[in-house]
């Protein structure tokens, strides 16, 4: 917790709070801020990969049975395998270092200090980055002190650990929340939902594989060499005039594929990674559960526009593979 040169943190997974709501659509790339008018992605740079991380000997103490370990070593084979991403993280070796400190080596502390007493985040993970947005090294804290962790699925005692590691190396990778998803009517987080939801799932909840949306992301930032995947852009407009921060989600039905995007301060939007498909088009606000503080970066203001009705558009969308649909100008009311 202590350290000379602190880095940034970006991600701050609170604990889970139940709100009913509907599902909801898209993928963020974690943008950081404007530069020139555009909005700049924090990204690793695809000579990076694999990357290699160093994870407090022993991680967990709440685990003693070496499970801790391969829990984390699956969760990032679960990013590592996503297809047509070529992005990749790697445990180098276990090695006691402070997360936040800029010493060229990417930490994931699992924490006992006391002075993470009464905190209530599961992970935070600090960035460093240069003014293009290409990450130079990232650690990850994890809150030991006030998390009890199990590697047991469906365990009601604790935190299932591999769940928790996917989510953030999610953000370790670039990505920021991620609004689509929702409840079910018990109010446990919906099976379909990202693994980078922004309402992370809570004690009893697994969520230890990528979905569409999670995956679409990587395909979108790290894209394999010769993979080829279908995109629809397009604007969103509210009387003719551009909307900030809609959700934007392409749904194939019969594949279940529900990928989203939130579109830019000019009302345009990228939905990249898309499997080949024949895609239906809504559009709706960023508004509860998902916030948009909840989602940060260039979404973070109160500029972001939301008075505007959910709706599905008459557009099917088909795509083969490789195939991009531009200029799909949507206007909601
Ligand atoms: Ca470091
Ligand atoms: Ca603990």
């Amino acid at each position: 917790m202590k350290g000379l040169a602190r880095l940034l943190p970006i991600g701050l997974a609170v604990l889970f709070v139940a709100v009913a709501a509907s599902p909801a659509p898209g993928y963020v790339p974690n943008t950081v801020d404007f530069v020139d008018g555009e909005a700049v992605i924090t990204h690793w740079s695809a000579g990076d990969f694999p990357i290699p991380v160093r994870v407090t000997p022993g991680l967990t103490t709440d685990i003693s049975d070496g499970s801790d370990r391969s829990a984390l070593d699956s969760a990032l084979a679960t990013w590592s395998n996503a297809a047509g991403s070529n992005a990749a993280v790697f445990v180098q070796r276990e090695q006691d270092l402070e997360a936040g400190v800029v010493d060229g080596l990417n930490a994931i502390e699992f924490s006992n200090d006391p002075a993470l007493d009464g905190s209530q985040f599961v992970a935070i993970t600090f960035l460093l980055t240069n003014g293009d947005g290409r990450i130079l090294e990232a650690d990850m804290l994890v809150n030991d002190r006030e998390i009890g962790f199990t590697t047991s699925a469906g365990s009601d005692v604790g935190l299932d650990l591999e769940t928790s590691m996917v989510r953030e190396f999610g953000k370790f990778l670039g990505l920021a929340s991620s609004p689509v998803g929702g409840f079910e009517s018990d109010q446990t987080i919906d099976e379909t939902s990202a693994v980078m939801y922004a309402l992370p799932r809570g004690i009893g909840e697994t969520a230890r594989a990528l979905r569409a949306d999670d995956v679409a992301g990587m395909r979108s930032m790290y894209p394999d060499e010769g993979a080829s995947f279908a995109s629809i852009r397009g604007t969103i407009t509210q009387g003719g005039s551009p909307v900030f921060g809609a959700q934007v989600v392409a749904y194939d039905p019969i594949e279940g594929v529900m990928v989203g995007a939130l579109t830019l301060p000019d009302g345009t939007f990228h939905i990249d990674g898309l499997p080949a498909g024949r895609y239906l088009m809504e559009v709706l606000p960023l508004t509860a559960p998902v916030v948009p503080a909840r989602i940060g970066g260039i979404y973070s203001g109160d500029d972001v526009d939301t008075n505007f009705q959910r709706q599905f558009f008459e557009v099917t969308v088909r795509l083969g593979a490789g195939q991009n649909a531009s200029g799909l100008n949507l206007e909601v009311s």
